[in-house]
């Protein structure tokens, strides 16, 4: 049995819900459970790490995701470009292979950390962090993409206006894709974007 830092939760749960997005061809899926089980193909997926500015691990996701894809990963990060030690900046996005994990890459990408004095920078980071990593992605030929709740967890995100934020950007950006995922660890992360996506999407 893995062990897994925010709590212990079942791989990837039953719970998977599809939605029509407004434009073309591309679905969006809910699921409940972890991300690093997530895969498709092998070849045009990605999942999305909720990093920070240095690559150089971390807990929640980030810290399953390097427990899972090996220490290639962190030798590869340790080898990007870095400024003063910043190799992925707030709401933007970098990309490694996925080494030991089942998918081809992870789209490594920083959240910002939740102030309400100052929401309306936190959300427009937000927003870039999801917009830059679906457009990494897309210059990559991913075809897949999973993302978790970014900032959600250790970065205190309200969960409620980080879903609006993801679904709206999503929602803009979803060209090209065959299907947009998130893959949700918490009951109340997966329950909150349940709601939202049923309110804006039809299901499929
Ligand atoms: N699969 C899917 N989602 C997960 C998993 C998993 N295996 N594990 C946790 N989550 P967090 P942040 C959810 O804290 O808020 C790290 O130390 C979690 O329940 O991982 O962006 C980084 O290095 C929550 O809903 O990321 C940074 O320093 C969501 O993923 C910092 O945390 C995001 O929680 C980033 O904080």
């Amino acid at each position: 049995m893995r062990s897994f830092s925010s709590s212990s939760q079942p791989d990837l749960l039953p719970q998977v819900l599809k939605f029509k997005l407004p434009s073309g061809e591309c679905k969006l899926v809910l699921q409940r459970g972890d991300i690093t089980k997530w895969k498709i193909d092998g070849e045009s997926d990605a999942i999305v790490n909720a990093a920070n500015e240095l690559m150089m691990g971390g807990g929640g996701v980030d810290g399953a995701i390097h427990r899972a894809a090996g220490g290639e990963l962190l030798r590869a990060c340790r080898d990007l470009p870095s400024h003063g030690g910043v190799r992925c900046g707030v709401g933007m996005a970098v990309e490694t292979p996925g080494f030991q994990l089942p998918v081809r890459r992870i789209i490594h990408t920083v959240g910002p950390v939740y102030d309400k004095e100052v929401k309306d920078d936190c959300a427009s980071y937000l927003a870039s962090a999801y917009r830059n990593s679906i457009k990494l992605a897309r210059e990559k030929g991913v075809k897949y993409i999973a993302f978790p709740a970014i900032s959600c967890g250790i970065y205190g995100y309200p969960l409620d206006d980080a879903a609006k934020i993801s679904l709206n950007t999503i929602k803009e950006n979803s060209e090209g894709f065959s299907e947009i995922h998130f893959v949700l660890f918490e009951p109340s992360a997966w329950q909150t974007w349940v709601d939202l996506a049923k309110l804006n999407f039809e299901q499929d």
